[in-house]
């Protein structure tokens, strides 16, 4: 019987997805479930025909170009890839895939819940009340702001950022404006009434509320920073569930801290999982723990979509998800 090929989940995976995938490969699982150093992703390199890494592993150059390495593969968990060196795993002939689709709802929803939760003062609230120092109901007690008739602004219009969109449109008739590197068809415009805005200054200074669905790496690095939160509409709030690097923390913390911006909620960050100092020390931020697509569904459906594309790598066909 010919050998199973190797591969290595770099964290522990939902209970299904690693027994299915026990029945087909030669699986190593990281025990510890801690992020893994650039030597030990080398020696896995060396040792494995394939590498599924989550956002936690520096797939770099150097971990790619590692001598004597056998892996063929790269099987990212997830569908954001800027942990992974993408051109140099191109100039080595190792191929990359990812998993597109299966968390949009997930991630759509996470989005929803903290444009409510920092428009209502959410956090705020609980932890008053845990805190022992609720008085009791008034009728000036932590007024929020309602999101029916705004203007949601959305920066990247991608699955995700149209499943929020379409969200945020059917449950709260907010109105959507968007900005991407392209305007989509008319025909996914239409359900929400999605409005094309081609300058991101703009979109700031016209929208109640923003929200980040763009890719993370150098082009998006900062595209939120103190000049573009100094446009953001008094009272207007910002959400983030793409990727931390796109907002300047330092500017933002400093935006909150003098009421330039209203509120935002984050659910990514620069350094993870290090929250800048400033932020953690401010009301009107709800800060979530990367949580985007952390469902049941959403992360077995992830694991399953990593299945088929190295079936489908070892069986000698195309990936199902190429990234490169
Ligand atoms: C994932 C995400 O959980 O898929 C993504 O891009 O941001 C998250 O929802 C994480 O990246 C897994 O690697």
């Amino acid at each position: 019987m010919p050998s199973r090929p190797r591969i290595l989940l770099t964290r522990r995976w939902s209970e299904d997805v690693e027994r299915y995938l026990a029945g087909h490969f030669d699986v190593t699982t990281n025990e510890h479930d801690t992020p893994m150093s650039a030597a030990q992703l080398a020696a896995a390199m060396r040792e494995h025909d394939a590498l599924c890494p989550t956002v936690t592993d520096a797939i770099t150059a150097e971990v790619l170009r590692t001598p004597g390495a056998r892996v063929k593969l790269i099987g990212n968990f997830g569908v954001g890839f800027n942990h992974i060196d993408v051109a140099a795993a191109c100039e080595l002939g190792i191929r990359v895939s990812n998993t597109p689709d299966v968390l949009t709802e997930s991630t759509a929803e996470l989005a929803i819940l903290l444009l409510l939760m920092a428009t209502r003062r959410a956090g705020e609230g609980e932890r008053e009340l845990r805190a022992g120092r609720w008085s009791g109901w008034r009728p000036t007690h932590l007024m929020g702001q309602s999101l029916a008739g705004k203007t949601l602004g959305l920066i990247g219009f991608g699955r995700i950022g149209q499943a929020t969109a379409h969200k945020a449109h059917a449950a709260f008739s907010m109105n959507i404006l968007y900005h991407s590197r392209h305007r989509v068809d008319a025909a996914i415009e239409k359900p929400c009434a999605a409005r094309y805005c081609e300058s991101v200054d703009e979109l700031i200074a016209t929208s109640d509320a923003i929200s980040l669905h763009c890719p993370g790496g150098p082009q998006t690095h900062h595209l939120i920073d103190a000049r573009r939160l100094a446009l953001v509409k008094p009272g207007a709030v910002l959400v983030n569930t793409a990727r931390g690097t796109v907002v300047d923390e330092q500017a933002l913390a400093k935006a909150l801290a003098g009421g330039r911006i209203q509120a935002a909620g984050l659910d990514v960050y620069e350094r993870e999982p290090m929250v800048h100092p400033e932020l953690l020390a401010l009301e009107n931020v709800v800060l979530l723990p990367h949580l985007g697509s952390a469902t049941h569904e959403t992360r077995s459906a992830m694991g399953m979509r990593v299945a088929r594309n190295l079936e489908a790598f070892f069986a000698g066909r195309e990936l199902i998800d190429p990234v490169a």
